[in-house]
C-alpha cells in the first residue's frame, strides 16, 4: 500500500494537528492516544513514512527499527508501567483493523489488561 500523506499521524508530524507529546527525537514521536483504553495509552510512531509495522520491518534499516523499539521500551519505563507489566500492540492492515495508515505501536498499561488470547 502506498503511503497516504493525508493520514492523521502524517498531519500531526507536519504540525498541522496538535498532539499531547510524551517523547520526541529525530526519528520517533510518541503522544497520548485520543481515545485511551487504559491509564497509560501512548502511541509511538516513526517519523518516516511507513504505513505499518510490516512496511517498516521490510523497508527501514535495522538501526532505525532497533532505535524505534528501544524508544518503545524507554517510554514504558518512563510511564512507570514496566514494573507492573504492560502491553504493546500494533494493528496491521485490514484484518488487523488498523485505523490510521501510519505505523504506530500502542503502549498500554496502568491496569490489568486481561487475556487477549485463549
Ligand atoms: P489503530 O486501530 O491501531 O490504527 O488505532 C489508531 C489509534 O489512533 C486509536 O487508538 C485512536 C488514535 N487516534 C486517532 N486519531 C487520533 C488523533 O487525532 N490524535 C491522537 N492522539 N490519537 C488518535
Amino acid at each position: 500500500m502506498a503511503y497516504d500523506q493525508t493520514n492523521i499521524f502524517a498531519r500531526i508530524l507536519r504540525g498541522e494537528l496538535p498532539c499531547d507529546t510524551v517523547y520526541e527525537d529525530e526519528h520517533v514521536l510518541a503522544f497520548n492516544d485520543i481515545r485511551p483504553l487504559a491509564p497509560v495509552h501512548v502511541l509511538v510512531i516513526p517519523k518516516g513514512p511507513y504505513t505499518s509495522l510490516d512496511d517498516f520491518t521490510a523497508n527501514a534499516t535495522p538501526e532505525v527499527v532497533g532505535h524505534y523499539f528501544k524508544v518503545v521500551g524507554e517510554i514504558a519505563r518512563k510511564a512507570g508501567v514496566a514494573e507492573t507489566g504492560y502491553r504493546i500492540l500494533s494493528n496491521i492492515g485490514g484484518h488487523g483493523h488498523q485505523e490510521v495508515p501510519h505505523l504506530h505501536v500502542h503502549v498500554l498499561g496502568g491496569r490489568p489488561l486481561g487475556r487477549m488470547l485463549p
